[in-house]
């Protein structure tokens, strides 16, 4: 087992800045990255389990039978997994794919998170010793011309991530992966699917209000870097679909006038009553508009995955 460190040290005080410029913008903003603390991914692991929280309930089943539809098609592949987490995801995806097959794959996990990349390329060393594995730690968003592999190459991106994306962005981002594919490589890319609005919606509105909690946090977050005194209370979870843009949006929206102070800034956030923080999107797709934004991008789809009610999909994209 190899890891890679592509990661450069990002200082706090960067962060502090990109925080800080995200809350003085109008509409105020705070990137959804920084959902992740270890609090938030604990609220987040609880999220996958509910109910109403769809998703992962789909796109597990179909990792399973997309593998096998897939796996003769992986023999001798680099397996670069982008946003790799725990791999848990590639882990149901590989569990399908015979020991010989697994034999001849490198499997990369990239992701900026090093310590999971640690654990994680360990954790999957361990359950297929048969197979080699080569962790990265390293932003694909900034840095896609560090993507690893040499042999005819399979990208995963897994989990709808790519949702989180504006579609200019997420266009940028498969342009982006385009330059780097070779003739024979391919994306294979979790999409979450346009479909009855309140199921969609109480996906993000969970009747235990975890979804909630989960968005406040990212206050609690800005307070660790800010050392601001945000009162996740004084805020409500706010999620709907917005149709225009084919997306959930999260707010946090302030209930009463205030002002957030930091002991280290000298200057305060003002909210008027109302007001919100704009805290994550995340798309819903439809096949049209897949077709639509792999073709701005250069791609083509040359498959799509999906569960009988499409509600997930798994789109396979060559250059
Ligand atoms: C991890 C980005 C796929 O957009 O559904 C879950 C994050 N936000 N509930 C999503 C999330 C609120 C999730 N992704």
């Amino acid at each position: 087992m190899i890891i890679e460190d592509f990661m450069p040290e990002i200082g706090e005080s960067s962060i502090r800045e990109e925080l800080l410029a995200c809350l003085r913008s109008d509409p105020k903003t705070l990137p959804c990255m920084y959902f992740y603390d270890s609090h938030g991914s604990e609220l987040f692991e609880e999220i996958t389990r509910l109910e109403e929280y769809y998703p992962p309930k789909i796109e597990i089943p179909l990792l399973r039978s997309t593998a096998l539809k897939l796996k003769q098609d992986i023999e001798d592949n680099d397996l670069v997994e982008l946003g790799s987490g725990d791999c848990s995801k590639i882990s149901i995806f590989l569990d399908e794919v015979p020991k010989e097959v697994r034999q001849t794959i490198v499997y990369y996990p990239v992701d900026v998170c090093r310590d999971s990349i640690e654990r994680s390329a360990c954790n999957l060393q361990n359950r297929y010793p048969e197979m080699k594995v080569h962790g990265i730690t390293a932003d694909f968003l900034e840095h896609i011309e560090k993507m690893p592999g040499k042999r005819k190459r399979l990208f995963c991106f897994f989990g709808s991530t790519i949702g989180n994306l504006t579609e200019a962005r997420s266009i940028e981002f498969m342009t982006d992966l385009g330059k780097v594919m070779n003739k024979n490589d391919r994306l294979l890319l979790g999409m979450d699917m346009v479909k009855d609005i309140d199921i969609i919606e109480k996906a993000y509105n969970d009747s235990q209000g975890i979804t909630a909690e989960f968005n406040k946090n990212i206050l609690k977050v800005a307070n660790d870097h800010l050392k601001t005194n945000f009162d996740p209370e004084e805020f409500e979870h706010v999620a709907f679909f917005n149709r225009k843009d084919s997306r959930i949006e999260m707010h946090l929206k302030a209930k009463k006038d205030l002002e957030v102070t930091s002991t280290i800034l000298n200057e305060k956030i003002i909210f008027k009553k109302g007001e919100t923080i704009h805290t994550e999107n995340s798309h819903k797709y439809t096949v049209d508009g897949i077709k639509k934004m792999a073709g701005a991008a250069g791609l083509s789809v040359e498959n799509i995955f999906n569960d009988d009610k499409k509600w997930f999909s798994l789109v396979e994209m060559v250059k």
